[in-house]
């Protein structure tokens, strides 16, 4: 009987579909980074637990953030409730029902919609068979201990008895094996695509700025438009990828200039940033995002900044080298071999898009874009694990958010040949 209780145990884990990765899980929180009003922001929807109900939204600046406008839309049937949302004043908005909904946020004359669902747990299912197996259970051993009571020989007892056992023991291994099966969708889940197994094509990309040509020290638009690589069409169905939709890195190429953004959703498949640079000159730019059922990807573009320079910025971009501050291990790094880079930190760390800390390297000539994370807990020291693909020398910035907002430390290193 434990034997084929077992083998029952076994099919069931291995008929479970592995969980889908990027699924937001009912009574998860939804953090979204967004580079708004010229700060750098969170947005919490937190997890809801029943429908009809409050939802409730936070902003975690960094180190500030403006008030901002909320308007909740169900895409079900189009309700629309309004609200505000400040840093330590959360906003409550009231759903009528799971699914489809939208969420748009401006301040300072910036507006950014993001799409999400509300979701509710509905129980995994499982819980049928625990609690079915107890009743039978329960059910059988009072009809054994009746039969015991009424028959000498006992064994009718004994079968019924062995029965309800087997009931308690199925109950019993459902709740132990419970994390390893197969959840059933939350209420409002999107339905799962039935050509999964192909994923969804790659991103097509246009970076583009507004205005074409923009002059240094003015502010401009940097804009990125998303199209399926398949069907030429709107790309709208992006992922949250460290919490965020899309990431932008924009750099001058000489380094100097360096910007690590949360890019708007200002339409579907188009985000906008605002930005402003000091020099002329050429730049980079990177998105990192995902598709949903199609991976993660890294799209570059670039554009020129035109006019005189109005920064007092060094020319020279040696002294970006921090000392002290950035210790490379070994000193020498090797190509395709991993290197420790430790950054120590002015004030402790607090967690910004998930992480302690972010490290971003870029390759001198622009042809290569590295991101990697530190991953333990916050310190005054942060720990990279980092490999140079070739020879060459290397832009690099570490990013961690503390009380003061986000601090950005360059530095460059040589891998000799
Ligand atoms: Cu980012």
């Amino acid at each position: 009987m434990i034997r084929l209780l077992f083998l029952v145990g076994l099919l069931l884990v291995a008929l479970a579909s592995p969980a889908a990765a990027h699924t937001v899980k009912a009574g998860a929180d939804l953090r979204v980074a967004q580079t708004i009003a010229g700060a750098e922001l969170t947005l919490v929807i937190k997890a809801t637990t029943r429908v009809p109900g409050p939802l409730r939204v936070e902003v975690v600046g960094f180190p500030t953030a403006p008030e901002l406008g909320l308007r909740l839309r169900s895409m079900t049937d189009g309700r629309v409730v309004q609200g505000s949302v400040a840093p330590g004043r959360p906003a409550e908005l009231r759903v009528e029902e799971t699914g489809p909904h939208e969420l748009t946020v401006s301040a300072g004359g910036e507006t950014s919609v993001i799409p999400f669902r509300v979701l509710v747990d509905r129980g995994s299912g499982w819980e049928f068979l625990i609690y079915g197996g107890l009743f039978v259970a329960g059910l059988l051993l009072v009809g054994g201990l009746l039969t015991g009571a009424f028959n000498r020989r006992g064994r009718s007892a004994f079968v019924v008895t062995a029965v309800a056992a087997a009931g308690v023991a199925v109950a019993a291994l459902i709740v132990v094996m419970e994390p390893w099966l197969p959840a059933g969708a939350p209420d409002g889940a999107e339905p799962r695509p039935t050509d999964s197994a192909l994923g969804r094509p790659y991103i097509q990309r246009v970076v583009s700025t507004i205005p074409v040509r923009p002059a240094a020290g003015e502010e401009f638009v940097a804009r990125v438009e998303l199209f399926d690589g398949s069907t030429g069409r709107p790309v709208d169905d992006l992922a949250l990828h460290h919490e965020a939709m899309a990431h932008l890195v924009v750099t001058s190429e000489d380094g100097r200039y360096f910007r690590h953004v949360h890019p708007l959703r200002t339409a579907p498949g188009r985000m906008e940033v605002r930005l402003r640079a000091d020099r002329p000159g050429r730049y980079l730019a990177y998105v990192e995002l995902e598709r949903t059922d199609s991976g993660g990807q890294l799209l570059t573009g670039e554009f020129t900044v035109t006019g005189t320079a109005t920064s007092t910025d060094p020319p020279d971009p040696a002294p970006r080298q921090a000392a002290g501050t950035v210790t490379v291990t070994p000193s020498v790094p090797q190509a395709g071999r991993a290197a420790t880079i430790e950054v120590a930190t002015n004030g402790t760390p607090r967690p910004w898009l998930g992480m302690a800390g972010h490290l971003i390297v870029r390759g001198q000539d622009g042809g290569f874009l590295g991101h990697v994370h530190e991953r333990g807990t916050p310190s005054s020291r942060l720990r990279f694990t980092f490999s140079f693909p070739a020879p060459g020398r290397y832009l690099a910035w570490a990013q961690y958010a503390t009380e003061r907002g986000i601090t950005t430390v360059p530095f460059t290193v040589e891998v000799p040949r």
